[in-house]
């Protein structure tokens, strides 16, 4: 029977590997071959796999099956990231528990995974929210709570209005919540951080093992967010008050060019110093802010706008008094909240300052026009000028004579400063993990003994959930309230939950061993295993998920739990499946049904499809592609093998075979080994289509299907098609008579004598006659076939002495000019 049936392959197939079960890594500590883990994003369960699931777990699925072909000791685990809104809301709306929804839609993912030939270990399936999961996220957050590095404090933080939650500031994108678009607005509130501010300078300087491994884009993207600059503190008395306020400067060279002072209308200082006579003015304007995002505050578009305080700041250098404004382009959580402006020399100085008439005065000569005509600042570098004994100075000489100057009068010092802020990691909502603590009004914030971990969610569900503004734990009155654990009174439980992002933060440890009782994860076997050698996933979590488990791999190095200080050795970022040039989505009509597609072209068909559209890298239209031209080509691979299989027995003597054929089938496998390992996987599976070419042509035009070497063709075929195409490649594998999997069959080496290339034939011309030919390599360089032409006898014959011009057009012509 030659006929392709990917279905009836499938159905068949899906069965075997149930028994086979060929990709169990159960971390043997016997087994001493060198180890790989291979990791993609867990998903959500959000509903069944769609197209994007497709795209990078089959991507994925290609590097683990080839460690495994390899013969590595391969760890490919499957989980999901279960806790999360999308539930809550769907148990919101049917009336149901969140766990109803979650779990359904875990087992219909998991059972398409395994109908898309995943290569999961399934033994180390795991779910995020499931008890014996979050116990030990409880666990962390409480040895993070230990060493100070999870701590509580109020003030101004997102709130997604639609969500019904805070967010973290990685979690708003352009002043917007990250999952629902609502646009977030700022409450004052008392909430839990882990300090990842502490861990900046290491996230930042470990970067340099992730050069090479990871993007580039998420690597700058990551030092952005983090942002760290240099300057210095500068101290500057304001009239009337004791205490100095200090403000950063990346520019403290500048300091004689400050001409005006600005606070941030809403740190406390600003009301705090504001005169009696501006004071209705100024909480008219801090009002307004209110309202304003933080990328409204900052761009640069935004027409400025202030007030002024009615009070002076004394600059420390030469004793000028500055007016004191209130300004939204300073952000009150940032550097000290207020700073000195320096119009001349920074943009958005020199904006406010035309806006509001106040005194330009250029300190750096730059060369260029006077900022205060141009309205252009001039940043860059140049001499100092108009600044006492900092003049005749460059930037940097500068810096450093005014951070000298300002130390020797205790009023400024060399500072460091980042954008990275805590992350804010309690949620207003129910379906987390449960913070596990305790809050007593006696003992303060105490955390519940390990032993009584987990704190289990109570028993909510339906129109209990509904968002409140408060978390709907809080409603569970029993659940809430718990004696203390350390004087016996009455207490309340923490009724907030944790970010998701915690939860993700750590579950590639807990693969090694999911059931591992006596800690988050086994670190014995985190010592075999890790780091994870390739991890696949979106650019979505540059900032966000990949951020947060670098922090807690780092937290975990210092606890000793594990053995290195980055989780992911290497990172791949998968292109998004788009229809017709735009992202798939209900309201454009242009989604494309996973199930739909592998109901029509088979499984392999779409899995080669994705493969084969391009770089995994980039972005795939499927507009552009076709999974109708793939199955044929899956049908011609298949029909190879099976013609092969019905004219020959395993085990044939290759040497024997067809010798051109041969040397195809070696020269592929070479160029696919580094085609793969370069992630160049859609050339490799082009080099597998002229396989499948050469055989098909040495079966019907050649040696015949009986030939040796169309069996090496076929078998080299089945096991390098395993990595896209796991259902064609192991039937095609059992009608070539060999014993199933295909999928731990070896991958193929190739042999050197057999790509060494045929020779061509070269014709060496000597004034237009042709006077010798050569048999040369078809790859021979121009200097080498010139040097070859020129020190044959027959062409010496015709010359006496240098030749005018040698003519070389390799490898086929040398036209020499006597
Ligand atoms: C004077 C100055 C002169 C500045 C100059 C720049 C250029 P990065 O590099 O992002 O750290 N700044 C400080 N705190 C601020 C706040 N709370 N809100 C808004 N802006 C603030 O930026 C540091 C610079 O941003 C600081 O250096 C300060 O302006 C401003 F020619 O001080 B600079
Ligand atoms: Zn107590």
């Amino acid at each position: 029977e030659q006929h392709y049936d990917p279905q009836a392959l499938q159905a068949k197939w899906v069965r075997r590997w149930e028994e086979l079960d060929p990709f169990r890594a159960a971390g043997d500590p016997a087994d001493t071959r060198e180890k790989r883990y291979m990791l993609d994003m867990f998903s959500y369960p959000s509903g069944d796999l769609h197209m994007g699931h497709a795209e990078a777990f089959g991507i994925g699925d290609v590097v683990a099956r080839y460690w495994v072909q390899k013969g590595y000791n391969v760890l490919h685990p499957v989980g999901w990231d279960s806790f999360g809104l999308p539930a809550e809301n769907a148990a919101i709306k049917r009336n149901a528990h969140p766990a109803e929804w979650t779990y359904a839609n875990i087992e219909t993912q998991a059972a398409s995974f395994k109908r898309y030939g995943v290569s999961f270990d399934w033994s180390t399936r795991l779910h995020t929210s499931d008890p014996e999961y979050y116990r030990w996220t409880q666990w962390l957050f409480l040895r993070f709570f230990e060493r100070g590095l999870a701590y509580r404090k109020g003030g101004l933080v997102n709130w997604c209005p639609n969500d019904q939650t805070v967010l973290a500031n990685e979690q708003v994108v352009g002043g917007r919540c990250e999952r629902c678009g609502a646009e977030v607005v700022r409450r004052e509130l008392t909430q839990w951080y882990f300090k990842i501010t502490e861990y900046a300078d290491r996230l930042l300087d470990d970067m340099v093992q992730l050069e090479g491994g990871w993007p580039e884009r998420v690597l700058s993207m990551q030092r952005n967010w983090i942002g760290r600059s240099e300057g210095a503190d500068v101290d500057f008395v304001i009239e009337g008050r004791d205490e100095p306020v200090t403000v950063y400067t990346t520019r403290p060279d500048t300091l004689y060019g400050a001409t005006f002072f600005v606070v941030a209308p809403d740190a406390p200082l600003a009301a705090e110093i504001v005169s009696d006579g501006q004071r209705a003015a100024f909480e008219a304007y801090r009002a307004e802010v209110a309202k304003l995002s933080d990328i409204d505050r900052l761009s640069t578009e935004k027409e400025k706008t202030g007030v002024f305080l009615g009070r002076y700041a004394v600059n420390p250098v030469n004793g000028e008094r500055m007016p004191v404004w209130a300004a939204d382009y300073v952000l009150s959580d940032y550097g000290h909240g207020a700073i000195m402006a320096v119009p001349a020399h920074d943009q958005r100085d020199l904006d406010f300052a035309r806006a509001f008439d106040l005194p330009v005065r250029v300190v750096v000569h730059t060369g260029l026009a006077d900022p205060g005509e141009t309205g252009v600042a001039t940043p860059g570098d140049g001499a100092l000028v108009n600044s006492g004994p900092l003049d005749g100075l460059d930037k940097a000489a500068a810096i450093r004579k005014i951070i000298e100057i300002l130390g020797e009068r205790g009023t400024g010092k060399a500072a460091v400063n980042y954008r990275l802020r805590d992350w804010l990691l309690s949620r207003q909502r129910f379906w987390g993990c449960p913070i596990p603590i305790i809050h007593c009004p006696d003992c303060g914030e105490v955390p519940v003994p390990d032993e009584r971990l987990p704190v289990a969610l109570p028993d909510l569900r339906g129109e209990a959930l509904a968002p409140k503004g408060v978390s709907p734990l809080a409603s569970a009155e029993d659940w809430v309230s718990v004696e203390c654990p350390k004087c016996g009174g009455a207490a309340r439980r923490d009724t907030d939950t944790m970010d998701t992002f915690v939860d993700s933060s750590w579950y590639y440890l807990r693969y090694v061993d999911p059931d591992y009782e006596d800690g988050p994860f086994d670190v014995e076997k985190v010592r075999q295993w890790g780091p994870i050698d390739q991890y696949v996933g979106g650019v979505e979590h540059a900032i966000l998920h990949l951020l947060y488990s670098r922090f807690f791999t780092k937290v975990l190095h210092d606890m000793g739990m594990v053995d290195f200080t980055e989780p992911f050795a290497r990172l791949l970022n998968q292109g998004q499946v788009i229809n017709q040039g735009k992202a798939m989505s209900k309201s454009l009509g242009n989604g494309v049904d996973l199930g739909q597609q592998i109901d029509a072209f088979g499984v392999d068909a779409v899995r080669l499809t994705m493969i084969f559209a391009g770089p995994p890298e980039d972005d795939i239209d499927w507009a552009d592609v076709s999974p109708a031209a793939s199955q044929k080509f899956l049908a011609r691979a298949f029909r190879v093998m099976v013609e092969a299989g019905a004219a020959s027995a395993p085990g044939a003597d290759f040497a024997a075979g067809d010798l051109s054929l041969r040397k195809t089938v070696h020269k592929t496998v070479d160029e696919v080994t580094k085609l793969v390992e370069g992630h160049r996987f859609n050339v490799a599976v082009a080099r597998m289509m002229e396989l499948t070419s050469a055989a098909r042509k040495a079966i019907d035009s050649g040696p015949g299907a009986a030939d040796p070497a169309v069996r090496e063709a076929a078998e080299t075929l089945a096991v390098m098609l395993s990595l896209v195409a796991p259902y064609t490649a192991e039937e095609g594998w059992e009608r070539l008579g060999r014993s199933a999997s295909v999928a731990t069959a070896g991958w193929p080496v190739a042999e050197p004598a057999l790509l060494v290339e045929d020779a061509v034939t070269c014709v060496v011309q000597v004034a237009g006659k042709v006077r010798d030919r050569l048999e040369v390599s078809p790859d021979i360089s121009e200097a080498d076939l010139k040097a070859l032409a020129l020190a044959s006898e027959k062409v010496q014959g015709f010359l006496s002495g240098e030749p005018r011009k040698v003519i070389v057009r390799a490898p086929k012509l040398v036209n020499i000019v006597p």
